[in-house]
């Protein structure tokens, strides 16, 4: 019954999995109140703390642990959030349904069905065959400085125009859709929704058109394409988080070629029934994709050169693996393990762990910035969910040995619940936002450091201002800087309430001063930003 549903997941009439711990009582709902708290829970929950509920970047919440905590505590942590990096929900959330948060997290977890290729099969859909696509670009847009926008609570994309501003196209997506990648040749954008429902955007239309669409499971994040010479535009992968798999798809269709299941042993040797995938980058160098996988702090090299007797090189680092980027050369990717307080380094030319590196609490990257420090040579930054830090990692063992996989200097971010740091290579400024931080003026604000002259420390703008938006009851939290194509400019989302105003601010990276706030009633809660030429190079 999960499949002809989206996000209306109906887990109380599901079997349930076995009690989770012998001390735990069984805590009851009725139905309704269940499958309404269900619900909320995939929608809000289930990212950090897994639909089993055994804890990732958020606390395991099966019932041993949710009722040592109790009700009324429970009810407080979900309203007011945590310093660990806990969001507060009070301003997302009614008090009755936090109530019902509270008691149903005390209930033992159900686990949803498994999403395979028959109904993969029945779920794909060619909306343009490729013969009928056109030969040639139809429009005149420069598409390598197209942002693809999340409007994450409409279940659309913005297209928008970087260098005209407007709007090109507004499609439709999954639910709470996540990421957006490039194709090799950047015709076409891959758009992930949380509901695992991937979509196909082909730019080269007069409006951006989707021409295939395949529902990959029931709850996914992540997506890219084979980028290797003689692969370009052959091969999508797409993670889901639930089931806990790959699948490997036809760059041009979507029609699903293979699935690989995540489910095994955890680094620490113990079976997991959820190891999700979190990231998955492409290499340029070899026809190979880097899949994360969460729960089990294994690091997957897929050689996609042979998918019918498919390569893999399971690499062990440490949980729960997150979110990360390619160092500057594109040798070494840099993945967050949050849980572990590390960032786990492969050297994907020699198909090794390169290092563990011990960072603060909750390194979150997004895809991290690269950058040469005057003193340590190249450096990746990560700013963290639990610290106010910013970490600069030595990436080049070649010539800066000394320095590589060592925390070589840490910044002071202006507040924790930081998620995206953010740089371009025709860039002197490193940015990080705070956006779930839950003081105001901190997640309305964003720190900029001069990378030349970083000892001269930061300087902390509020964007949210800059927007002019008026008072909203919900914080305007200013989420995730993209560069446009050039380089200099920064954008920044603004993300409040669903029914609040929303922007995009463009900041002239050179001046840090406003350049200009793209406005419309179609942006839905814009956060993550894809610009086209930075996303097909992994530029960051
Ligand atoms: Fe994300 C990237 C998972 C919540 C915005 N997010 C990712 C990636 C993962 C992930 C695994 C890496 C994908 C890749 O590179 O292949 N995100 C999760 C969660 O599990 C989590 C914590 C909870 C959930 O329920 O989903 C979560 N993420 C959020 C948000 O609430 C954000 C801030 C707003 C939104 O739109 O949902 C958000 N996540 C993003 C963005 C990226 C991302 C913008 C891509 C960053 C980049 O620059 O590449």
């Amino acid at each position: 019954m999960w499949k002809g549903i989206k996000h209306a997941l109906l887990l109380s009439a599901l079997p349930m999995v076995m009690a989770s711990a012998a001390s735990a009582q069984e805590v009851t709902m009725a139905k309704e109140a269940k499958e309404a708290a269900a619900k909320v829970y995939f929608e809000r929950c289930a990212g950090c703390h897994g639909v089993l509920r055994k804890g990732a970047t958020g606390k395991n919440l099966e019932p041993a642990a949710s009722q040592k905590l109790g009700q009324a505590r429970l009810e407080k942590i979900l309203a007011n959030g945590t310093e660990g990096g806990m969001p507060n929900f009070d301003d997302i959330l009614t008090k009755d349904e936090i109530t019902q948060m509270a008691t149903y997290i005390q209930t033992t977890p159900d686990a949803p069905p498994e999403w395979g290729m028959k109904d993969m099969l029945a779920s794909w859909k060619v909306l343009v065959p490729v013969k009928d696509r056109p030969t040639k670009q139809m429009n005149k847009i420069n598409l390598k400085n197209v942002f693809s926008v999340t409007l994450r609570d409409s279940g659309e994309v913005a297209l928008i125009d970087g260098d005209t501003k407007a709007i090109w196209g507004i499609v439709k997506t999954g639910y709470a859709v996540h990421i957006s990648r490039l194709s090799y040749s950047g015709r076409y954008v891959y758009v992930i929704g949380r509901d695992g429902r991937l979509d196909m955007i082909d730019l080269w239309y007069e409006k951006p058109t989707t021409v295939a669409t395949l529902k990959t499971g029931i709850d996914a994040r992540s997506v890219d394409t084979s980028k290797f010479k003689g692969y370009e535009d052959k091969y999508a992968v797409v993670g889901t988080y639930w089931p806990p798999q790959y699948a490997i798809l036809d760059g041009q269709t979507l029609e699903p070629l293979k699935i690989v299941s995540t489910r095994g042993m955890t680094v620490d040797g113990e079976y997991h029934p959820e190891p999700r995938v979190a990231s998955i980058v492409s290499s340029q160098i070899k026809p190979e994709w880097v899949i994360n996988v969460k729960e089990t702090g294994m690091i997957k090299l897929v050689d996609y050169s042979d998918i019918k007797n498919l390569k893999e090189v399971t690499i062990n680092s440490a949980k729960f693996l997150h979110d990360g980027g390619w160092d500057a050369s594109k040798r070494y990717f840099l993945v967050a393990a949050n849980a572990s307080n590390k960032v786990a380094v492969v050297d994907t030319k020699d198909g090794k762990l390169a290092a563990l590196v011990d960072t603060k609490s909750k390194p979150h990257p997004g895809r991290g910035a690269n950058f040469v420090h005057p003193k340590f040579g190249p450096v990746w930054a990560t700013s963290h969910l639990g610290a106010d830090v910013i970490s600069l990692i030595g990436t080049d063992p070649a010539k800066h040995k000394d320095y590589a996989w060592k925390v070589v200097a840490e910044l002071k971010n202006h507040g924790s619940g930081s998620l995206f740091v953010k740089t371009h290579p025709k860039s002197k400024n490193l940015w990080a936002d705070a956006p779930l931080m839950p003081e105001r003026e901190a997640a309305e604000s964003v720190t900029v450091y001069d990378i030349a002259n970083l000892d001269k420390g930061p300087e902390v703008i509020n964007v949210a201002k800059m927007a002019n938006l008026g008072e909203t009851k919900a914080i305007q939290r200013v989420v995730h800087g993209e560069y446009n194509e050039k380089g200099d400019e920064i954008w920044f989302s603004i993300w409040a309430g669903k029914t609040d105003p929303s922007a995009i601010v463009v900041i002239d990276d050179k001046t840090r001063k406003l350049k200009t706030v793209i406005k419309d009633p179609k942006l839905i809660t814009p956060t993550g930003k894809f610009n086209v030429y930075n996303t097909q190079h992994d530029i960051y």
